[in-house]
């Protein structure tokens, strides 16, 4: 999964064109690396970032979401309020993939009347304070509970099954040492009976790690997807989709030559 961030910078020269025009180039080239998904996103969730109207995501993601739909490629927007899930999903857009789980109002029955897939992400808190005081008793299990009352409550709504996938939610309210240790964990939260989707490129606890500013995580970003997919992680949200399949290819080459004596 390709991440496609439409967040204007403080540069752009006010409107959204050259964002949008930059945002589906950056869509396209994604694909042409490899990417099978790309995650359209238009709300900044990092810590302290902040919040975006209804008004102006629609303004930010839509476009894109047009414009990329008419690629082929399975669309994921990134969004948690019902009214961008409803629009995207009518622009084209395969997958919901929502940081707070489809608990914002009206987001649950936005996905369930549609028969979009849906990605469920934990999060400790919201992104303004999030990474403030992470506190849990036992990381895992807590972990692991909310997600799978999130899927059932998905479930009971009218979402299948096989529509859903889960994340554990790498940064998201959470110490260095607990991302990590989720991500140790990937193959504990890949027995559940749903796909499981990590997102750990360029996060600030792969910088804290490898003492590498955001633009320098390419190695740090690339191996921890690696080693997500090789615990049983099924997508892997990634900036840098042509590193990330090299990755892959090597470890694919191995595993097929493995069985050989
Ligand atoms: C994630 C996400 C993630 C899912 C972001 C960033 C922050 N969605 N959206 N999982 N992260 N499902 O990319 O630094 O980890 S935005």
């Amino acid at each position: 999964m390709g991440i496609v961030n439409v967040t204007p910078d403080s540069f752009s020269d006010g409107g959204n064109y050259a964002t949008e025009k930059q945002a589906v180039a950056h869509g396209l080239a994604l694909l042409r690396e490899g990417a099978d998904i790309l995650d359209i996103g238009g709300e900044s969730t990092r810590p302290g970032a902040a919040p975006v109207s209804e008004a102006e995501e629609l303004d930010r993601v839509m476009p894109v979401v047009q414009e990329l739909a008419k690629s082929g490629a399975i669309i994921s927007v990134d969004t948690s309020k019902a009214v961008v899930m409803k629009e995207a999903i009518k622009a084209g857009a395969h997958i919901i993939n929502d940081i707070r789980a489809l608990q914002e109002p009206g987001a649950l029955e936005a996905v369930a009347e549609t028969d979009a897939g849906v990605c469920l992400m934990h999060m400790q808190g919201a992104p303004a304070t999030m990474q403030n005081n992470p506190n849990y008793r036992h990381l895992i299990e807590e972990v692991e509970q909310f997600l799978i009352q999130q899927a059932l409550r998905a479930e009971k709504a009218g979402i299948a099954r096989e529509r859903i996938c889960l994340d554990y939610g790498f940064g998201f309210g959470k110490t260095v040492e607990q991302n990590f240790e989720l991500l140790a964990h990937t193959n504990y939260f890949a027995r559940l009976p749903y796909p499981i989707l990590v997102g750990l490129s360029r996060k600030s606890s792969i910088g804290a790690v490898t003492g590498r500013g955001v633009h320098d995580r390419l190695v740090g970003s690339v191996t921890g997807a690696l080693l997500a997919a090789q615990r049983g992680a099924s997508i892997v949200r990634v900036h840098d989709v042509a590193a990330t399949r090299d990755a892959f290819k090597i470890w694919l080459m191995t595993e097929n030559q493995s069985h050989k004596d």
